[in-house]
């Protein structure tokens, strides 16, 4: 099956050029001069199918390397499966996810690894890998870390917050650090600092402060900026790389800019939450309704100047992608649980289906550049994560993961037409100045006119290799 992409405008991140785009089966094979033509061979006439993406923009398809489908979490399950998230990303114009393999305290690493293929293996409508999440670090996760790095999963997360959840001491993250160090995997960090944060939360629910709004005062931003500088000292100390996960304050980012700026393998992600939404607005919202916004980090203050500090972090690459860390809970019997008790909300946002259309609002509202929309959603993560050449850019030899998206078109977010399982949207109202017209993942189109036209079991497990993102 041969498809020509004809007349639209290629973007990657290194520019923007007038560009033919042939598809061969599942790989993009060449990037033409416009005019359909190659070595005056005139494609259009040779191929199966044309799509014609006049005045649209022809892009790879997003990357989302931080989700969390199906993850049991806060006494509840995350609501939307590897299907049902997988096709809703599918709907926004990503085309890969990175997601995460959990193993609590006492579980063996490789055993929860094997776990999470049978979750995803068939069910997934979009290509897949995994990090793997690490709490206890026992000797055996040490081996299983190398040889996850021999299987494609060369990434690992720790968490400074979650005491008797996921809660890595000190000492654990620098074993694990240690190993990453000697196997040239990738360390991410959840940072906070979780003991401070567990006494701030047991004094306010004391105090009566129990509303979904004190969740945000409670992890304030000090316990981030002072894990992430732990963080950023001790992978120092190991000589590991480091990526620190859904940034939210700007303090945080100054010390990330810092260890950058000392020549360091630190590297920052922030998610959209974090570029829009606030602690005044969303999580002071009256009542319970503050719990569609409970996530951690959580939002911060707008009157402190976060949001702006994140989209400034982006212009200047203090920050390099921007992931949703989508994990998504219903109101309706998982929310509700933190009636009365902000501490047993479930935390976690759904946004795996808007990330491409929140980032491309930041290009129309003139905080990024069109390239750099390309960079930090789909580019950076692929070459961060080892799948760069394969994904992450429209070249001869790529993965045909294309995304035809229009500047004209319109899209409205809201619960009563997302396609993710919530029964509510973080994002009600959002109006956005684009639109996903036509989604290509390896070469099938799986979105268009409006219409799923794939099926689950479509997306493939990637196998990734070491970060292309090291200094
Ligand atoms: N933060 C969330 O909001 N949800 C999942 C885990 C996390 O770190
Ligand atoms: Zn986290
Ligand atoms: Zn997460």
């Amino acid at each position: 099956m041969k498809t020509l992409i004809k007349n639209g405008t290629v973007v990657n991140a290194t520019g923007v050029a007038a560009a033919d785009v042939l598809i061969d089966g599942e790989t993009i094979v060449a990037v033409t001069a416009p005019g359909s033509h190659l070595l005056g061979f005139n494609l259009e006439q040779n191929v199966d199918r044309v799509i014609d993406a006049h005045g649209k923009y022809v892009i790879p398809g997003g990357i989302d390397a931080h989700t969390h489908m199906e993850m049991p979490f806060g006494g509840t399950q995350a609501s939307d499966t590897f299907e049902t998230g997988t096709r809703a990303a599918a709907w926004g114009g990503t085309t890969s996810i990175v997601d995460f393999v959990v193993q609590y305290a006492g579980e063996n690493v490789l055993d929860q690894y094997a776990k999470w293929h049978e979750k995803a293996a068939g069910n997934c409508a979009i290509d897949y890998g995994f990090h793997q999440i690490l709490s206890d670090v026992q000797d055996s996760s040490l081996t299983a870390m190398d040889e996850l790095v021999r299987e494609g999963v060369s990434s690992f997360k720790l968490f400074m917050a979650y005491k008797g959840v996921f809660l890595s001491d000190d000492g654990q993250i620098v074993k694990a650090m240690q190993r990453s160090a000697e196997n040239g995997s990738m360390m991410m960090m959840h940072a906070e600092n979780g003991s401070v944060i567990d006494l701030l939360v047991q004094q306010s629910i004391a105090r009566g402060d129990t509303a979904p709004y004190f969740h945000g005062i409670t992890r304030p931003w000090q316990a981030e900026a002072e894990a992430t500088h732990r963080a950023i000292m001790l992978a120092d100390l190991t000589g590991a790389p480091l990526y620190i996960v859904h940034v939210s304050a700007k303090q945080a980012v100054e010390h990330i800019a810092a260890a950058r700026d000392r020549g360091k393998n630190v590297f920052g992600e922030t998610c959209p939450q974090y570029l829009y939404l606030s602690l005044e607005e969303q999580l002071g919202a009256p009542g319970f309704e503050g719990a569609k916004w409970v996530c951690s980090t959580p939002l911060r203050a707008r009157a402190e100047g976060h949001q702006d500090h994140m989209w400034q972090s982006l212009r200047t690459n203090d920050l390099q992608m921007v992931s949703t860390d989508h994990c998504p809970f219903c109101m309706k019997g998982q929310k509700e649980l933190g009636i009365g008790d902000f501490s047993k909300i479930p935390n976690g946002i759904g946004s795996v289906e808007h990330r491409m259309d929140l980032l491309y609002q930041g290009v129309v509202d003139g905080q990024i550049s069109l390239s750099r929309w390309v960079e930090v959603c789909s580019t950076t993560p692929a070459r961060m994560f080892g799948m760069y050449g394969k994904k992450g850019v429209i070249q001869p030899g790529a993965d045909a993961d294309v995304v035809i998206y229009d500047p004209n078109g319109h899209t409205s977010i809201s619960v009563d037409t997302h396609h993710m399982n919530m029964d509510y949207s973080a994002w009600e109202g959002f109006e956005i100045d684009g639109h996903v017209d036509t989604v290509l993942s390896r070469g099938r189109v799986i979105i268009d006119d409006n219409q799923y036209h794939g099926s689950k079991g479509d997306g493939e497990f990637i196998k990734r290799g070491l970060s292309q993102y090291l200094i």
